[in-house]
């Protein structure tokens, strides 16, 4: 009897670790690396605000959605949707802005896209989705493929034995209402921009292919290389060859049965930093397969309250960024779009950027490796997610997987932020102690974060002890002073008590201003508001000991539904240095003459 329990309970381990792993197919890093055909441009869509196309008129499963795409056989059929006739929409983009009836949508929209494929022998193809916001049914000739959630991270599922030479129809039910239980949760202040945001590719690989590789300096070093590569359908061991030619290094390593194989070797660099954002070409390669990628190493640590990169003592001098792109309006998707924003950061004067409050597009940490410019990288893990959830933890714990999994070679990025402003509990603290364990499970040699609260020890004194500040490397920390609390001036009484021998980001603060208002320096909206409250702030931020950096709250103006103010707020939230046209405020000015003053003193 003992045996059959045993048996049993090994049977359901089995079971469970299967559906796990169903749950999450392996993701294929570094697409650039590959063979890739790009499925963007127009795509069929329909907008289906009911759900028609997925559950029957008692809300169950349909069998015969819209995924099926269905066409009349005879006259006499009858079919109640038509992609090919439907209305297109561009991939990469949010709904929202292409269409002014999609403005406030949240909901599903289907998006169709049909292409031929040649097969080939001893290649596997892939669909992979940079992203899709929120929820992901993904369809490939009217079979499921699965279903990804979050809105910000990648995903791919493998098409080689479903794909074919003609007419090839792949759907994907996209859809962003949002919910209690889900990261982010009901309540933000972005717009819920919803679609398939990110490009679609096809990637071809290999029978056996590399789909990651973690490459960086090993934590605490400058000359050794420690990481690891995995393949995926090896049968057996094999030999994978690592290369940086420039630094004269050939490596080979032997895979495991599972296709793992740790890599470590010495190596002298030329180190990445903003000053001299070096990055090598590496090439890792099996007798079937190669990947290309270019990779920048530096070491980041913390000593006391200071930040180290590559062993010397810095300061960021950042900017917080939405993924919006202010000229053309929406959810940025274009690698011009990125550039722009990292151009406009730079002339702030920034080394850093605080990519809020989600992962952005991957063109934002290419080119920030490419630009010299420090990443914090954060998950949408933001107010008040449902902590006691245990699949809002699985959630969570996905999205930082994959944006990690996604970005863990590149230099730029220095730092995983896992929350922001979460209020101080119990449940609260478990959820994300898990999360900050997580990551350093994946990744032992970034910085974990998280964008704190602070809040009065007495009516002069502001006080930072939360307790999730025992598992951050780094203490990130919002503050509002003279803005939701009380006037400008008031930054002038207040002194800082920080319960952490830690280095200290202010990771927010700021107020609005919408551009061309001018008025007194009292009077709220105005630039010079803004700007009388930066210098306000900045005195005060100056005067903290273990402030390590900033990223006042925000590059540019961003669209809010909880900012309806007519003239002022027009569903814009106005904390932006630069508007929503571009155009710099007087805040933009005082805040790059403290970064250019700071850069002289040599920080
Ligand atoms: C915050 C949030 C940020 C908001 C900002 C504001 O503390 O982290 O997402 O947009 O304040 O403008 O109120």
């Amino acid at each position: 009897m003992m045996i059959k329990v045993g048996a049993l309970l090994t049977f359901l381990l089995i079971l469970v670790t299967a559906s796990q792993a169903q749950q999450r197919p392996a993701l294929i890093t570094n697409i650039e690396g590959r063979h890739t055909m790009d499925l963007n441009g127009r795509w069929q869509t329909i907008i289906d605000q009911y759900e028609t196309g997925y559950y029957d008129y008692r809300y169950q499963s349909s069998t015969d959605g819209y995924f099926k795409n269905a066409k009349p056989k005879s006259p006499s059929d009858l079919i109640e949707y038509d992609f090919d006739a439907s209305e297109q929409l561009n991939v990469p983009g949010d709904w929202n802005s292409q269409d002014q009836r999609l403005l406030f949508y949240e909901g599903t929209v289907w998006y169709k896209k049909s292409f031929d494929y040649q097969k080939k022998d001893r290649t596997r193809l892939f669909v992979y989705f940079g992203a899709a916001n929120y929820l992901a049914d993904v369809y490939l000739n009217g079979q499921k493929l699965g279903r990804h959630e979050g809105g910000f991270t990648p995903f791919n599922f493998e098409i080689t034995n479903l794909v074919r030479e003609k007419d090839n129809f792949l759907i994907v039910k996209v859809d962003n209402k949002r919910r209690r239980d889900a990261v982010p949760t009901l309540n933000t202040d972005w717009w819920n921009y919803g679609g398939l945001t990110r490009d679609v590719n096809l990637v071809e690989v290999p029978d056996t292919f590399i789909e990651d590789y973690f490459l960086q300096l090993k934590k605490g070093s400058t000359n050794e290389i420690a990481g690891w590569v995995k393949l995926n359908g090896a049968a057996g061991s094999k030999v994978v060859t690592v290369e940086i030619p420039e630094a004269n290094v050939k490596q080979t390593v032997t895979t495991d049965a599972n296709g793992y194989a740790p890599v470590s070797f010495k190596a002298r660099l030329n180190l990445w930093s903003p000053e001299n954002p070096k990055l090598y070409s590496v090439k890792v390669s099996t007798d079937v397969d190669s990947v290309g990628d270019r990779i920048g190493f530096r070491s980041i640590e913390t000593r006391g309250t200071d930040i180290l990169l590559n062993g010397k003592p810095i300061f960021l001098r950042g900017i917080c960024i939405h993924e919006e792109s202010p000229l053309r309006g929406g959810r940025a998707f274009s690698k011009d779009d990125a550039r722009m924003l990292l151009t406009w950061a730079k002339e702030l004067g920034s080394n850093f950027v605080r990519l809020a409050h989600y992962p952005h597009n991957e063109h934002m940490t290419r080119l920030a490796d490419e630009m010299g410019i420090m990443v914090w990288s954060e998950i949408p893990v933001y107010w008040t997610v449902l902590w006691d959830n245990p699949d809002t933890f699985v959630n969570a714990k996905n999205q930082l997987d994959e944006n990690i999994t996604r970005d863990k070679n590149k230099a730029s990025v220095i730092l995983w932020s896992v929350a922001n402003e979460t209020p101080v509990s119990e449940a609260r603290l478990k959820f994300l102690r898990g999360l900050v364990d997580h990551a350093r499970s994946l990744d032992p040699t970034r910085l974990l974060t998280a964008a704190n609260e602070r809040h009065y020890a007495d009516p002069n004194t502001q006080l930072i002890d939360d307790p999730l500040g025992e598992y951050l490397d780094v203490l990130g920390c919002n503050e509002y002073v003279g803005w939701y609390d009380g006037l400008p001036e008031k930054a002038d009484r207040l002194q800082w008590k920080i319960n952490y021998n830690k280095p200290l980001i202010i990771s927010e603060f700021g107020g609005d201003a919408l551009f061309g208002n001018h008025g007194d320096k009292g009077v709220r909206w105005t630039e010079e508001y803004q700007k009388n409250l930066y210098e306000h702030q900045l005195a005060m931020l100056k005067k903290i000991p273990s402030l390590r950096g900033m990223t006042p709250w925000i590059l540019t103006d961003f669209r809010s539904p909880r900012r309806p103010l007519p003239r002022i707020q027009d569903f814009y939230n106005r904390k932006g240095l630069i508007s929503s046209r571009g155009e710099r405020k007087q805040a933009f000015y005082t805040l790059q003459n403290f970064y250019r003053g700071l850069i002289k003193e040599g920080k």
